[in-house]
């Protein structure tokens, strides 16, 4: 063979090598919307209840409160909003309407909203006010519009659907901007006002609403929202109101819709599918977790001293987001319109508290060495890509390499007592369980281990633990690898 043919040979092999490592892992199971990434980026929002009930001191409104108790003195979109940007929060999610059927906006649907309340004179618009807000402080806006509604004479007949409630989504889907998650609550049906009739109405919950043509609409007007509700579609409810996730979380569920779930009038059913979700699940669905910053939903005088403290929240942070879901923080301003001061105070140091928390990657820095990386491809799937700030760029193994290890030699012995791990869930969620260990004494100790990584895992660990040297250990995985985070951060007051 001619020195010309061996050197066409040569190239093409390493040409077609160099393509084979080039090429990323194949997806694995059902995958995020733009809208799901987006969602999973927000990490945190606020729901936040406001209305009649914040004056009848109730949290389900009947539905025959007379608009006229609505006259907040001093609402500030920009207090509450500001409050929940301090507090890390990166959305809001409006109660727009509740049970009890009062709408916050100018409706051409019922007369019952706040045109007929004294707020502003009737030129009031509440949901505005927040997207104004939201625009000035760069935070997300979401809108819950109730299903159930105990004012209208019209719910439970199909003219609901059609002719009040579909059109009260249309007005809100499309006067007030992007929205990030449309919500739909569960608690469906019971007695109510009703028009005048004050009876018991019940709706079958499966077929009353119209689930895809009520969803279209969403869809439709704004594409790039996710559609919360309790069995999804695009965000599933974690299946308690406590706000924590199972310890296996998965983003993959398979709804047996819409059984599951809430009854209105009994508390609520706990739904443990929702809370660890399918491992075979046939769609992405991830969960949300919603639990109130008080007691209850809306503002109660006699709950003042029960906002949930700046501990509690942290835990249930990790409970959560440290899970793969996220967290959805109810709010409740009171009869002034604003955030009570302890409420405020609990947020701020919140927020606080994950700011020092997360502001540094101890494992910065560091050098990593992993077992395998994807066809010897270290510039673009090396180790290196968990220490950049890219949720996307990741380490990836060969198709064969699937429970790989890392060892990563930190730049100086390090206190830390919380490790993340992300994937890359444009990928799929893959990794099914982790160990860790610290080189501690001249020997490997594990210090923790965790299942279901996803697109975010906290593992917090009891104690603070000092080394200069710690190892991921992939343990389970049905396909090769693709991580896209490692980090090690330490709580100021953790020990
Ligand atoms: C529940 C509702 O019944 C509560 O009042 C509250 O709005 C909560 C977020 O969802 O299903």
């Amino acid at each position: 063979m001619s020195m010309k043919y061996l050197f066409i040979i040569t190239s093409f092999l390493i040409i077609s090598l160099s393509a084979f490592s080039q090429k990323a892992p194949a997806p694995y199971g059902p995958l995020p919307t733009q809208g799901q990434l987006n969602w999973q980026e927000t990490e945190m929002y606020c729901i936040i209840h406001f209305g009649p009930d914040t004056y009848t001191n109730k949290e389900w409104g009947f539905g025959d409160e007379n608009p006229q108790i609505f006259n907040p003195s001093s609402f500030s979109a920009m207090q509450i909003v500001g409050v929940a940007k301090a507090g890390g929060f990166k959305g809001i999610v409006v109660v727009a309407k509740h049970h009890d059927g009062f709408c916050l906006w100018p409706t051409s649907t019922t007369e019952h909203n706040i045109s007929k309340s004294p707020y502003k004179n009737g030129a009031g618009d509440i949901v505005m006010e927040y997207r104004k807000a939201c625009d000035t402080l760069g935070i997300q806006l979401g809108i819950y519009c109730s299903p159930w509604d105990r004012n209208s004479a019209f719910y439970g007949k199909p003219e609901y659907v059609t002719n009040v409630f579909r059109k009260q989504i249309g007005e809100l889907y499309s006067r007030y901007g992007k929205l990030f998650i449309t919500w739909f609550d569960g608690a469906n049906g019971g007695d109510g006002y009703y028009g005048g009739a004050k009876e018991v109405r019940k709706i079958d919950r499966s077929t009353y609403y119209g689930w895809e043509t009520t969803w279209g609409i969403s869809k439709k007007l704004q594409p790039n929202a996710v559609i919360f509700g309790d069995v999804g579609p695009g965000v599933r409810w974690v299946g308690n109101e406590s706000g924590y996730a199972g310890e296996s979380n998965w983003a993959t569920y398979t709804p047996h819709a819409p059984e599951a779930g809430k009854e209105p009038g009994n508390g609520f059913t706990k739904d443990a599918e929702g809370t660890e979700g399918h491992r075979d699940g046939k769609y992405w669905m991830p969960a949300e977790c919603d639990v109130a910053l008080r007691p209850g939903w809306f503002y109660h005088k006699d709950q003042d001293d029960k906002v949930k403290s700046t501990d509690t929240l942290l835990s249930l942070y990790y409970k959560s987001v440290g899970r793969g879901a996220c967290l959805d923080l109810g709010l409740s301003p009171d009869r002034r319109g604003l955030l009570f001061e302890n409420d405020v105070d609990t947020l701020k140091k919140f927020g606080q508290l994950l700011k020092q928390t997360f502001a540094n990657n101890l494992a910065n820095g560091a050098t990593l060495l992993a077992s395998n990386v994807r066809g010897g491809n270290q510039s673009k799937f090396g180790a290196s890509k968990l220490l950049d700030d890219d949720r996307y760029s990741y380490w990836a193994t060969d198709d064969s390499v699937k429970t790989p290890e890392l060892v990563i030699t930190l730049k100086q012995n390090t206190a830390f007592n919380v490790i993340r791990l992300r994937e890359n869930i444009k990928l799929g969620q893959r990794i099914e369980a982790v160990a860790v260990d610290a080189f501690i004494n001249n020997s490997w100790q594990q210090i923790a281990s965790a299942t279901s990584i996803g697109g975010n895992r906290l593992i917090r660990l009891k104690h603070v633990v000092n080394a200069d040297k710690v190892r991921l250990r992939i343990t389970k995985s049905p396909v090769c690898i693709a991580l896209s985070d490692f980090g090690l951060f330490k709580e100021p007051n953790a020990n």
